[in-house]
């Protein structure tokens, strides 16, 4: 089997191990953020940069204090413009711990604040690890292949650990037990449809929808068509998509919702009046989307599971145009081009 295909199918494993970790590491983390923190920094590369809106979004839903996720490198090159007066706290992501643009931007942050660094990673044995002050280790998450798909997810489900429990959000903890489980039953169930869609070469290019924190990880999904696919592909905010890019659709076009609950109406209509225009729409979300999840769990809960469809949705695709996914264009696992 393709180790993509496997690390996307055996994720819920990681996801578990990624919940375990933050949840028992939650003594060694938790007193990093307190009263003082003005504002928080989450930062990575490519994919750990979408995971880092993501969380920023989610953390500051949860918590009501300022958050930002910012690409490694204009941390680490524009600093003047994400670093400013008062006590950060900066959360460094990365697969790898070793990637240039996030060990410099640690080094950077270092310089310029007093702050505190949490890293997310999969790997203990590289530099970011040691650069932070606790480094979350999701060892279940690694993988082989060059793009991320199962690490992704569990890191991810770190950052939405930092944010329940950063913001005294413990009701939440059993419900985000649930979500291996859910996981399980879900990729599965949903694998032939995305086969189905992937292997649909009609289609030439795909946007991603999402708002709130839904938007980080439409951009994440719209990396994965890139990089395994080949296909042109980009993500919008929902609304975005009516001011301009909307005249880009055609029959050959396929638009991805990613529907949150609290913005549902709005979103829903724009995908209906890009149904008029021509486009092929999917639609995610916990209930009457084309694809639902059921997952009875609080929305802040549920982003992770919008990740497995459309990481399958990316692999059929490339290996129905004749890719190997395992093996994706131009592209290495870890980029030092700036090594600190
Ligand atoms: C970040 C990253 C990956 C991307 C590519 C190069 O790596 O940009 O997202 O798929 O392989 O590296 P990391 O810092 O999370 O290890």
């Amino acid at each position: 089997m393709s180790i993509t295909l496997e690390e996307i199918l055996t994720q819920p494993n990681a996801w578990q191990e990624a919940i375990e970790v933050t949840l028992n590491q939650a003594r060694t983390w938790l007193p990093l953020w307190h009263q003082d923190i003005d504002y928080v920094l989450f930062t990575g590369c490519g994919s750990t940069y979408y995971l880092s809106l993501a969380a920023a979004t989610l953390f500051q839903r949860l918590t009501h204090r300022p958050a930002r996720g910012v690409p490694g490198s204009e941390l680490a090159l524009n600093s003047s413009t994400v670093i400013h007066p008062g006590t950060p706290l900066l959360v460094a992501i990365s697969r790898s711990g070793a990637t240039g643009e996030t060990l410099r931007a640690v080094e950077v942050f270092r310089q310029r604040t007093q702050g505190a660094v949490i890293a997310i990673t999969t790997r203990d044995d590289q530099p970011l690890a040691s650069l932070a002050d606790v480094a979350l280790v999701i060892k279940a998450g690694q993988e082989q292949s060059v793009v991320q798909t199962r690490s992704f997810a569990a890191m991810y489900l770190v950052t939405v650990g930092l944010a329940v429990l950063a913001s005294g959000s413990h009701q939440m903890i059993p419900a985000m037990g649930q979500l291996p489980s859910i996981g399980r039953r879900l990729i599965p169930a949903v694998r032939a449809m995305m086969e189905t869609l992937g292997q649909d070469l009609d289609i030439t290019h795909i946007y991603f929808l999402g708002s709130g924190f839904l938007y980080g990880l439409a951009a994440e999904a719209s990396l994965k068509v890139k990089e395994m696919s080949l296909t042109h592909s980009e993500p919008f905010h929902f609304l975005e998509f009516r001011h301009g890019p909307m005249s880009m659709v055609d029959e050959n076009t396929l638009l991805v919702g990613l529907l949150s609950e609290r913005n549902r109406q709005h979103e829903q209509a724009l995908l209906d009046e890009m149904a008029d225009l021509g486009a092929r729409v999917l639609s995610l979300g916990e209930r009457t989307a084309a694809l639902s999840f059921h997952s009875g769990l609080p929305e802040i809960l549920r982003g992770v599971l919008y990740l497995p469809p459309l990481q399958l949705m990316a692999y059929y695709r490339a290996v129905a145009r004749g890719l190997n996914p395992d093996h994706p264009r131009h592209l290495s696992a870890v980029v030092k081009a700036l090594d600190a």
